[in-house]
């Protein structure tokens, strides 16, 4: 009898240990020194059994198909714990530092059949790694693989845990009862079963510049390209490597995109290479795509199963179709539905290999369009191989620019200051270097004068009371916090926010629409009026449409918007409201203009009724008497119906005091407010609430 059994740790999954079993193994089990693989042939084994689980050491009673051998282990799972089994402890820790897969032999009375296998620390239960795999056949014996490449192996592990059906109470049958063998511990990966078997074939070799590579392990390949952008695909895409080899894998595909890291000049490539390997996969479409003229199919079907599909797609077809190859930016794969595809090798090449020795021909450069922020140029030069790249050197900033051969190519420099000159240093090149006689040609142009800028800030909006505005932009009223005044909807529009005179100003360049995302919704329902000021050198037609959660967008035209000067407009909320417009729900402004103009906006807000400052120094009735007016210390206020509040605001509409009152007359303290004009606003029991003003001395 062993000490050993008595000091062994409860794992986390025994809950309950069967001193009893324990007791009976321990007269049969041990031990001579037990290494991979465990066959179970020869020697004893230490078995520990847990919670159920009975393991043994049987002669092989299904000596059949991949095992043959003469004796196996026989797990029977009796009634115990759903997580029931067994273990064996080996002499010495298990060498994971390169052999980091696990294989079992199988067999089992039902395919499906759940089977965990687990190593863990002898003296510390803390310490373990398990993996489990699942049967596919029944009543025949079947390899499974463990993959522990993910294994902490600064750890020790002895103990190898096998449970069967884990979560399942067995019950002793012939339906519980497994057999294993041979379980060894080797190096390599584990390939699904649904992966390439062997590589894609070796891409022949190229010269650097007839080959632009996308993935493929022959060649350098494009830097910065991502292989799984997210663009809604359900398809899980990943990078792999079976035994070495790199293969791009597309599970569950419906579609994937493989974005570049920029424009890509492969106006010189005359096919485009992939090679697909699938087990299942019917349908599959390939797309290259271009910046300026879209996507274009190429079918890569039929597939073969089972095997690599090399393709090689003539270029020349797309091209033909109107597909830009000279500014290449992305590719998207399209397949049945569900299936999983492996992708190698993708890249472009030219079969031509005699050295490009021609220099481009007939180089042109001049200036297009220029504007008051921006200057177009228009290139075009001819070349043998296909592709011309265009150097512009402006200042110590030089631009590459990609394009087809004998195609022009317009380019924008486009924010440039107004009123500044600019020099323009271009070469013509093709791939291989080889410059253009002409080289460099040189360009100097000064941009436009600038667009007339407001000289004044926007007339300062009166003062109201809080209750009487909802402020979207505003120096004056307290805005809603968190709007954005850039969203991006896809408009041309660059935004800035600039300062006139100390007051801010929103402004918008290149403007063709703009979304403003109010920070919250607003409920504007109460409000009578949206309040805007507009001022645009060029602008001739804008309209605004707030837009509404639950009743969408309604426009109201604010032309003609005079030019040059500051426009302000207040527009009855009835204007949207009689075309459906719901007020309570509004999420965002939308602005509409006529397309690459200059608008200023300031003082968005919805508001009713009539400011302070026009309904001051009336006296209202029921007559209230405030005395004296201008005022020092205490202000008195007498009425005749029964006051019930007292509030003071700023000019601006700040509440600075709010003062409950329950008689006819009050005595407000304005010892500690500054000098100036404030507006004091008096409730009175019959619901009425006046304005004065007045002047603190
Ligand atoms: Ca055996
Ligand atoms: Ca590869
Ligand atoms: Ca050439
Ligand atoms: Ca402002």
């Amino acid at each position: 009898m062993k000490l050993y059994l008595l000091t062994i740790k409860i794992n986390k999954n025994m809950k309950i240990v069967n001193i009893m079993v324990l007791l009976f193994l321990a007269s049969i089990s041990f031990a001579k020194a037990q290494t991979f693989p465990l066959d179970f042939e020869t020697g004893t084994y230490n078995i520990t059994n847990f919670d159920g689980g009975a393991l043994t050491v049987i002669d092989n009673p299904q000596s059949s198909g991949i095992n043959t051998s003469t004796k196996v282990a026989q797990m029977i799972k009796n009634a115990g714990q759903i997580w029931a089994g067994s273990y064996i402890t080996l002499d010495n820790p298990i060498d994971f530092s390169t052999k980091k897969i696990f294989k079992m032999k199988v067999y089992s009375t039902k395919a499906g059949t759940k089977v965990l296998l687990k190593v863990e620390n002898p003296s510390d239960n803390t310490i373990f790694y398990e993996k489990d795999a699942t049967t596919t056949l029944a009543n025949q014996w079947e390899e499974l693989q463990f993959d522990y490449s993910k294994i902490d192996v600064t750890k020790t592990y002895r103990n190898v845990v096998v449970i069967f059906d884990l979560g399942t109470m067995g019950d002793g049958s012939a339906n519980f009862t497994y057999l294993f063998d041979d379980i060894l511990l080797q190096e390599g990966v584990i390939i699904p079963a649904d992966a390439p078997t062997s590589a894609a074939p070796t891409p022949p070799a190229y010269d650097a510049l007839k080959v632009i590579s996308i993935f493929s392990e022959a060649y350098t390949n494009l830097d910065g390209t991502n292989f799984n952008p997210y663009w809604q695909q359900s398809t899980v895409g990943s990078i792999e490597n079976y035994g070495g080899n790199t293969v791009l894998r597309l599970l569950n595909l419906n579609y994937q995109g493989i974005e570049l890291a920029g424009e890509v000049n492969a106006a010189s490539m005359k096919y485009l290479h992939v090679d697909v390997w699938t087990k299942d996969e019917t349908s599959l479409e390939i797309y290259p795509i271009s910046r300026t003229t879209g996507e274009k199919k190429a079918s890569l079907t039929p597939l073969k199963l089972g095997e690599w599909n090399s393709y090689n797609i003539k270029l020349s077809d797309i091209i033909t179709a109107g597909f830009n190859l000279a500014d290449l930016v992305q590719f998207k794969f399209i397949g049945a539905g569900g299936h999983t595809v492996y992708i190698d090798n993708l890249y472009l090449y030219d079969d031509n290999a005699a050295a490009d020795t021609q220099a481009p021909v007939n180089f042109t450069a001049t200036i297009s369009t220029v504007t008051y922020n921006s200057i177009k140029l228009l290139l075009n030069a001819t070349d043998n191989s296909g592709a011309v790249n265009y150097y512009i050197t402006v200042g110590a900033i030089t631009t590459k620019v990609g394009a087809a051969s004998g195609v022009q190519k317009s380019y924008e420099f486009t924010r440039l200051p107004s009123s500044t000159e600019f020099t323009f240093s271009i070469s013509a090149k093709d791939l291989a270097g080889n410059g253009a006689s002409n080289n460099p040609i040189q360009l100097v142009t000064t941009t436009n004068q600038a667009f007339q800028v407001p000289a004044a800030s926007s007339p300062i909006p009166p003062a109201r009371l809080p209750e009487n505005v909802i402020s979207i932009f505003s120096d004056v009223y307290t805005n809603v916090a968190n709007t954005n005044f850039n969203p991006y909807w896809q408009q041309s529009s660059w935004f800035y926010s600039v300062q006139i005179g100390g007051n801010e100003v929103l402004e918008y360049e290149n403007f063709n629409y703009q979304g403003i995302e109010i920070g919250s919704i607003v409920n504007a329902s109460a409000m009578q009026y949206l309040h805007i000021d507009v001022w645009s050198p060029n602008e001739t037609s804008l309209s605004i449409s707030p837009i509404s959660q639950s009743t969408g967008e309604k426009a109201v035209q604010l032309t003609p918007v005079k030019q040059n000067e500051w426009n302000s407009y207040n527009i009855p909320l009835s204007s949207f409201t009689i075309q459906g417009l719901s007020m309570s729900d509004i999420l965002h402004l939308k602005f509409v203009g006529s397309g690459k103009s200059i608008i200023y906006l300031d003082n968005i807000y919805f508001y009713k009724g009539l400011p302070l400052t026009s309904i001051s120094d009336t006296k209202s009735k029921p007559a209230i008497n405030l005395y004296p007016n201008p005022v020092l210390n205490n202000l008195n206020i007498k009425s005749e119906t029964e006051i019930v509040k007292v509030d003071v605001y700023t000019i601006t509409g700040q509440i600075i005091k709010s003062v409950s009152v329950k008689t006819h007359g009050a005595i407000i303290d304005l010892n500690d407010i500054t000098q100036g004009t404030y507006f004091v606003a008096i409730t009175l029991k019959n619901g009425t609430r006046s304005i004065q003003k007045v002047i603190k001395k």
